[in-house]
């Protein structure tokens, strides 16, 4: 096989890729030898080669706004650094770092916070994240063990999703187990959600259960198992607020599978009981024997592709190193390992408490790395003013403009996906290679370099004296096989020592979980969630992933394609409340709690349970006036894992009427004024938006071009108007104010110059220079296929997603759209009820 064989930066199902470099175009596909997807991939998998050019990229480091040299910005963050904490001492700073780093990133930046800094001020986004699954396998095994492989869930003949949309967020897995699935007619599949959602496309049962209940579900499981189950699924029923018949039918296929898997994500942990949620449902597993053998187990899915790496080494504020923990035998070994006398003694600042200590000036300098609080973390408006009174902001990134790095007074250039070198922990536990196979462009350097040239600044230069990536990795794995003797099962012996050519041509190697000689069951107790709605808030906020974007959007939404499937914030209704709160279907609304507003376009779906509301959690100050969710979520946490609650927020809605909507499209895009709305989407080659305003802003168009000597051509009739600036017949600028969404004639007409009057003069008023057809909204980003074509082609007869990918070939490669495809064609049915 010729190319670069690589691992997909996004999830943590892992995906092996393979890359080739072509007439400059970097073409991704599948790698057909890797364990975890043999050759498949997702559409945000596929498009990846779209998403390594340089626009954006923060290439130089920066102090403040103006560009430094390496030597400038380190010698300064270093200087700072060693003032603070010689007037405060370590514990006045932290670090904040990322599953999205690499594991020798990952394993520098614990070293020298923990080891040499002397404080346990390093988390991670994994407090969002993970945490609360960490805290359930070491209550459960007495250590952080996934007990799955991908495998078992293709094994099992009762698979359960709690609190997993994995259509969505783990889609290889997801489509892994439908085949699965189709082979074996007596599998079975549950979904847990309160939600309907893409994954219950295969489901045989849907459980939208009452938000933050899941607890009382597997509690209620718990008793029958355990014999003392009468009238169990009758309080379970009550309690989650499900159909008695449905509990029970859960219970029964429960009891009588042979093998049962639970898969569980951010429905689970993202509570402030989710650590109990966790081992709620280890508890089930243990308590029939579904754990420990084939098809069976309690599987936490990790979300970012080196999670599990993170908590390998680590990253916590609460673990040690390579699954060591604050207590003496593990500290003097950790200590004896690095030759260090500065080790922390005890836990560090987890990340909502952290960002409080910030703010109330105990915290005076925070490293960030690979991570974007200002938009993940709970109360955005707090967290930006917690690093707006920072006295020491240092942030290593990829891109140059995030809202964190807004805050930060040194930024530090890191080498992106396709230009580091490392390693990444799946899911499963299977240790990938990444690969550069482009240039480091500009300055841009390692994570752990720029770590290790810190180090070096403070003092501790011998310690992190490495060359390579590969000495960091071999490092590490000693470390783990460190007086190890079988007490800790996270053990790279075989991995020691690796010389640089095996390191180079490692192939993905999962570690062994071991037998589990610990196995606890953790009483617990029902807690309900912590949002209280009222009169004044009423609702109950979800918030989650979409299909096509990752996070805070600094890779995916640059693509077009990914940006089609959900080009702006929504917020999913029922119609019980759209008619109670007088919502409308593509309108806008406003949704605010006591922390903050965010606005977000209305889509009536069945699916959502009455009382509640879901928005997407990507958009943010980049992409979007008022789009992000974290501005209303509160910092509620998990006492024992400390991770927020992130899906549960009361909240209110009304309606936005704004007195004006349009499209906006420049070569670049304007600041607006202040007052006015606006969504970013990305089109190929131009700068793009839509907005929305209580007064017109064709004036503020107008003056805008005439200011910059343009041509301007104007059409107006009633509400509606339209504007087109031209420079030597090139388009520079098209406005449009109450009209219809526009789009691709107007992008292409951005690239076609100079344009003919007629055209001009079509375009002004919104249409299409000779005969075409839009595409409208896209569903399968694979093959641009968009909604427009797939409802003709059902119109003429195709009756199936198969007939659907047989005509027009939407739906054929990844599958992530099979779900949309069957409700267009009406073949979806939504689990039992
Ligand atoms: N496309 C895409 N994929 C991703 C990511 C991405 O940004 N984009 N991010 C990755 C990361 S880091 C992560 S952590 C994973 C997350 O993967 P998931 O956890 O699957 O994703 P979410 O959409 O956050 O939440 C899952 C579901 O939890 C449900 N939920 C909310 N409250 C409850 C509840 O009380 N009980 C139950 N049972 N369910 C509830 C929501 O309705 C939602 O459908 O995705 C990973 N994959
Ligand atoms: N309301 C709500 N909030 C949530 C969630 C939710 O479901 N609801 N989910 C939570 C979860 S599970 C997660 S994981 C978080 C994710 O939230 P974040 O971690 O904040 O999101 P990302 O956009 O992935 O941020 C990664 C940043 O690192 C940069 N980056 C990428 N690669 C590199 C690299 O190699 N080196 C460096 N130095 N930088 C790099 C990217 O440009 C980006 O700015 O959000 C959490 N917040
Ligand atoms: S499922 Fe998609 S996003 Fe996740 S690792 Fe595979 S290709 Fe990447
Ligand atoms: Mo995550």
């Amino acid at each position: 096989m010729t190319g670069i064989r690589t691992t997909c930066p996004y999830c943590g199902v892992g995906c092996g890729v393979v890359v080739n470099l072509q007439e400059g175009a970097v073409r991704v596909r599948g790698d057909e030898r890797h364990p975890a997807n043999y050759g498949r991939l997702c559409v945000k998998g596929a498009a990846l080669g779209e998403t390594t050019g340089l626009k954006g990229r923060l290439l130089r480091p920066m102090l403040g706004d103006s560009e430094a040299s390496w030597e400038q910005a380190l010698d300064h963050a270093g200087e700072r650094l060693r003032e603070i904490i010689a007037a405060h001492g370590p514990r006045a700073v932290a670090f904040y770092a990322s599953g999205q780093l690499l594991t020798e990133d990952y394993y520098a930046a614990n070293k020298l916070m923990k080891g040499f800094i002397g404080a346990a001020n390093i988390d991670t986004n994994s407090r969002l994240c993970m945490s609360s699954a960490v805290t359930g396998y070491k209550r459960a095994f007495g250590e952080d063990i996934v007990p799955c492989s991908y495998e078992d869930v293709e094994k099992s003949d009762l698979v359960v999703l709690a609190g997993s949309n994995a259509a969505w967020t783990h889609p290889v897995l997801f489509q892994r187990l439908a085949r699965a699935r189709e082979a074996n007619p007596a599998m079975r599949v549950v979904v847990i959600d309160p939600r309907h959602t893409a994954t219950c496309d295969i489901a045989d049962l849907h459980l939208p259960l009452r938000p933050g209940s899941d607890a009382g579900l597997f509690v209620g499981l718990l008793r029958i198992i355990q014999g003392q189950g009468a009238g169990a699924a009758a309080w379970a029923a009550e309690y989650c607020g499900l159909a008695q018949d449905d509990v029970a039918t859960f219970y029964d296929w429960f009891l009588s599978a042979p093998r049962a898997i639970t898969l569980y994500t951010m429905g689970i942990n993202q509570s402030t009981s989710g650590s109990d949620k966790c081992n709620a449902i280890i508890n089930v597993h243990l308590a029939s024997g579904k754990i420990n053998r084939p098809g069976c187990g309690p599987f936490s899915l990790t979300g970012q592709p080196n999670a599990m790496g993170g908590r390998e080494v680590g990253g916590l504020a609460n673990q040690l190193a390579a699954h060591m923990n604050f207590e003496p035998d593990d500290l003097s070994r950790v200590a004896r390992f690095w030759g260090t006398e500065r080790l922390a003694q005890t836990p560090g600042l987890m990340a909502v408490e952290l960002f409080d200590a910030i703010a109330r000036g105990e915290v005076k300098a925070i490293w960030i790395m690979g991570t974007n609080p200002a938009v993940s973390l709970p109360d955005s408006h707090k967290v930006s003013q917690a690093l707006a009174v920072c006295p020491l902001v240092i942030v290593s990134e990829v891109v140059r403009e995030t809202d964190t790095s807004r805050f930060a007074h040194v930024r530090f250039p890191a080498l992106a996906w396709g230009e580091k070198e490392g390693t990444v922990t799946n899911s499963e536990r299977r240790i990938s290679r990444q690969r550069a196979f482009l240039p480091a462009p500009g300055e841009a350097k390692p994570d752990w370099w720029i770590i290790a040239q810190m180090a070096a600044r403070l003092g501790y230069g011998e310690a992190f004296s490495w060359q390579h990536p590969h000495d960091i990795f071999n490092e590490h794995a000693a470390l783990t096989a460190f007086e190890n003797d079988g007490m800790r099962a996270f053990n790279l012996q075989p991995l020691t020592g690796l010389a640089r050519e095996q390191w180079e041509a490692f192939e993905p190697w999962q570690w062994p979980a071991g037998d589990l000689p610990v196995r606890r069951i953790i009483p617990v107790e029902p807690r309900e969630h912590g949002a209280q709605t009222n009169a004044l808030y009423p609702l109950l906020l979800n918030s989650g992933r979409i299909r096509d974007q990752w996070h805070t959007m600094t890779r995916t939404g640059a693509v077009p394609g990914l940006m089609r499937h959900l080009p702006q914030p929504y917020v999913d209704v029922s119609p019980v409340d759209a008619a109670r709160f007088y919502l409308t279907e593509g309108e806008l609304a406003r949704i605010s709690s006591p922390r903050g507003v965010m606005v977000a376009r209305v889509r009536l779906n069945e699916g959502q349970r009455p009382g509640e509301l879901f928005v997407p959690m990507h958009w943010n100050k980049q992409f979007a006036r008022e789009g992000g969710v974290n501005a209303l979520v509160e910092g509620r946490c998990d006492p024992l894992s400390g991770q927020p609650e992130s899906k549960q927020t009361a909240v209110r809605i009304l309606p936005w009427l704004p007195v004006r909507q349009g499209e906006l499209y420049a070569r670049v895009l304007p600041d607006l004024p202040a007052s006015v709305h606006w969504w970013r989407k990305a089109a190929p080659g131009v700068g793009y938006l839509s907005f929305a305003c209580d007064s017109s802003l064709l004036a503020w168009a107008e003056a805008l071009c005439r200011a910059h000597e343009w041509e301007v051509q104007i059409a107006r009739s009633g509400e509606r108007s339209s504007l087109l600036a031209w420079q030597a017949g090139r388009l520079m600028l098209g406005f449009w104010e109450g009209s219809q969404p526009l789009h691709e004639f107007v992008v292409e007409a951005f690239a076609s110059s100079p344009v003919g009057l007629a055209e001009r003069h079509a375009l002004l008023h919104g249409q299409p220079a000779g005969e075409r057809r839009e595409e409208g909204r896209i569903i399968c980003s694979c093959f641009s296929v968009g909604e427009n074509r797939i409802r003709e082609a059902i119109a003429a007869g195709c009756g199936t997603a198969a007939a659907l990918g047989q005509t027009l070939r939407c739906g054929t490669n990844c599958g992530s759209c099979l779900p949309e495809l069957k409700s267009l064609t009406g073949e979806r049915q939504a689990g039992s009820r």
